[in-house]
């Protein structure tokens, strides 16, 4: 099948906010991630989906970190499971995650998880089995280039996130440098799961999002962004785009637009160099504001 390239068609918009409407109409989203030394992995997801619109954000952390995390910003809140020395999140702790999942309407895992076996036993049975729509980001993605089943039936909708190193241990092949062979590379993983509900979003220099049998090539963005924890940043904004109710695809291309405008406008106050991913935060309201 033909990819077809929408790149030049109009972006999705996110709804007005209405008067009469609270928290909850905007969407209650859960970040799953963080391990002792990446706390602010898991802390930049949240922060980021309370930026992006979300109306109630929540942030599982193993309870080592949950103190850290939790003073990164107020409005958000926190969980921490595990013993107060226990430092990741492992596979025993499935069933209440699962549980807390259930009044969410998105689910980001990922961010600063970790890669012990036990995590990624964690990570097979919440894409298996937590049927909200799910953003599979870093080390969630790393969990699953394990797996030896492959990628097939996830329980719900899932947006896959990789940067190109990700992608090549997911999928065992390398990207093309070519952008158009590169997005039919995003396109063979988005059918690898048999469900015709997964989206690729394979970052980068102008960003690929892809539902398999369309394209968007991302025209925002600067290399001021290549720096640790701008991917984290992405992941909760495409989290608090779903969990205030656009599609899956529309909710990724709109993300990686405002994500890389935030990272234009940063570079442009504060330059390249010095951009951290936590300036994306900070230029995501002149962002939301600009786009009305
Ligand atoms: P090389 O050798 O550099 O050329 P990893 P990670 C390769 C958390 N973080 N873009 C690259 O090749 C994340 O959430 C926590 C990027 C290298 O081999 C994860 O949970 C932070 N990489 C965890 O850390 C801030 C590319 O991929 C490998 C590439 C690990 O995530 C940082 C790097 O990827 C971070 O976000 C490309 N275009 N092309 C925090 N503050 O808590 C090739 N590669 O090993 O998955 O490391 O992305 O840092
Ligand atoms: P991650 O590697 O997961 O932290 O993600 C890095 C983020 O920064 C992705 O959203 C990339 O698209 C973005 N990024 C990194 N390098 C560049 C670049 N040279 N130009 C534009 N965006 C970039
Ligand atoms: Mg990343």
């Amino acid at each position: 099948m033909a990819l077809k390239d929408v790149t030049s068609e109009p972006l999705p918009v996110l709804p007005a906010r209405e008067d009469e409407s609270h928290k909850g109409t905007y969407g209650r989203a859960l970040v799953v991630g963080g391990s002792r030394g990446k706390a602010g992995a898991a802390a930049l997801a949240g922060k980021a989906a309370l930026r992006s619109g979300a109306g109630l954000v929540t942030v599982l952390v193993p309870r080592a970190i949950q103190e850290t995390v939790a003073s990164f910003e107020p409005a958000m809140m926190t969980v921490g499971l595990g013993a107060s020395n226990c430092d990741e999140l492992l596979q025993e702790f499935a069933p209440e995650i699962k549980e807390l999942a259930k009044d969410k309407n998105c689910l980001a895992l990922g961010p600063g998880l970790g890669t012990s076996a036990s995590t990624f036993r964690l990570v097979h049975s919440l894409y298996h089995h937590v049927e909200q729509t799910m953003v599979v980001d870093a080390d969630a993605l790393n969990a699953m280039a394990a797996w030896s089943e492959g990628l097939k039936h996830p329980s719900g909708s899932r947006i896959l996130t990789p940067h190109p190193g990700e992608f090549e241990r997911l999928t065992g092949e390398p990207c093309a440098d070519e952008a158009r062979v590169r997005a039919e590379q995003a396109a063979a993983l988005c059918r690898r799961d048999m469900t015709d509900q997964t989206v690729v979003v394979l970052k980068g220099h102008h960003t690929i999002v892809t539902d398999g049998s369309r394209v968007s090539f991302n025209q925002t963005g600067n290399p001021g962004m290549a720096t640790g924890g701008t991917g984290d940043v992405l992941t909760g904004i495409i989290t608090a785009l779903v969990a205030q109710g656009l599609e899956t695809w529309e909710a990724a291309r709109l993300a990686v637009h405002v994500h890389g405008l935030a990272g234009d406008l940063a570079a442009e106050k504060l330059g390249q160099v010095s951009l951290i991913a936590s300036d994306l935060l900070n230029f995501l309201p002149e962002v939301f504001l600009k786009m009305g």
